[in-house]
């Protein structure tokens, strides 16, 4: 299989590639065994990331699924319950790894797009009860996935935030695009951090390095992320070679975020203008657009089999729902030629025999 299935691939902005200065970066990095004692490129990257956030302390992870799940390993115990939203990353795509891993139980609440108010979560903790698990910790997912990019208000965060911490409940950020809701929103990372006890980023998202995540937190909460990095099996030796990509990516490609913004809503144009495609929700506020077919057109799977045959990569994250995500390899003539092909691939017939995975 070719490394680059598609023309323009909105799939996701995981596909990043590292550009030729990253890999330049990458290639001069100073590394050590960090494992065994130190790497100083990663030290260099834990240390700036504790900062932006805001936090005491940081640990290189190599997936943001690891992060998070670490997180809630160490908030809880197991016979513990967590808090999240009903479509978040964290309970939809991780495998349950919190149950399968930590012996910790989930409980959703549905919010619009992802976004939840504290109204919602009042009356939610368990009474001390030998039956019944104990409520520990809120997770938030900002800006959250398959709410199309939205940005949870930072209002609701403080606010759930505030109510979690007076009711002696721990709080985790899933910030794997966190990055994306600071540059559209002006808002710090380091002032949606100040919420939170621990945060997990992602670099290989957004920022387009090819590898890794961190989470951010107290100085203890690190020490034990170490712990359990290692139990997990993350920790790895010459990883300052990643660590360098992170670093340049975060020195250099957080700025132009809002270009990928700016691409969302120009697909959103087009979906909104196309007869059989509405958008869902209709507000695009980040780098995600998700988007309903009508059975007319055809499966959502249906749909991005003939969107592939035009040079560009979607994914079908539901039975008639499409999601497209905007990314530093996709520059703006790349973009006017993907709105051409959403509005050719509705045209074209309907195979019913090809299908693209669903997510
Ligand atoms: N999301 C991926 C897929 O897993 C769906 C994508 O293409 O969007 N939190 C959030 C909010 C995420 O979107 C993702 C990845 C993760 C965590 C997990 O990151 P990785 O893939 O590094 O484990």
């Amino acid at each position: 299989m070719s490394s680059t299935p598609f023309a323009i691939d909105l799939r996701s902005d995981t596909v990043t590639k590292p550009t030729r200065a990253m890999r330049q970066a990458m290639a001069n990095a100073e590394v050590g065994d960090d494992v065994i004692c130190v790497d100083p490129t990663v030290e260099q990257l834990q240390t700036r990331i504790a900062d932006l956030l805001g936090k005491e302390a940081a640990l290189f992870m190599p997936s943001g699924s690891m992060t998070n799940q670490i997180a809630i390993r160490l908030h809880c115990r197991p016979g513990d319950e967590f808090i999240c939203e009903t479509d978040c990353h964290v309970f939809n795509y991780e495998q349950a790894a919190y149950a399968q891993l930590s012996g910790v139980a989930a409980r959703t609440v549905t919010g619009v797009a992802g976004v939840l108010h504290v109204d919602q979560l009042r009356g939610l903790i368990r009474p001390e009860n030998d039956h019944q698990v104990r409520t520990r910790l809120v997770c938030l997912e900002n800006t959250h996935n398959r709410g199309a990019g939205a940005i949870q208000p930072f209002e609701n965060v403080v606010q759930i935030c505030q109510w979690a911490h007076e009711n002696d409940l721990r709080t985790h950020l899933d910030g794997a695009r966190l990055f994306n809701a600071a540059a559209a929103t002006g808002i710090s990372e380091k002032r949606w951090a100040e919420n939170f006890d621990s945060v997990s980023v992602c670099f290989s998202k957004g920022l387009g390095a090819p590898v890794g995540s961190a989470l951010v937190g107290s100085k203890e909460l690190i020490k034990q992320a170490r712990r359990a990095r290692k139990l997990f099996g993350g920790a790895m030796r010459q990883v300052g070679i990643l660590a360098a990509g992170a670093l340049y990516a975060l020195e250099n490609h957080r700025d132009r975020l809002n270009d990928d913004h700016d691409h969302a809503r120009i697909l959103a144009d087009t979906i909104r203008a196309t007869d059989g495609l509405s958008l869902d929700p209709d507000r695009v506020q980040t780098n995600i657009v998700i988007f309903r077919v009508d059975p007319e057109l055809g499966t959502a799977s249906n749909l991005v089999a003939r969107l592939g045959q035009l040079g560009v990569g979607a994914l079908a994250v539901g039975p008639q729902k499409i999601r497209f995500v905007t990314h530093l390899d996709v520059n703006r003539q790349q973009i006017d030629a993907a709105c051409a092909a959403i509005q050719d691939a509705v045209s074209l017939p309907v195979d019913t025999k090809q299908v693209a995975a669903q997510y």
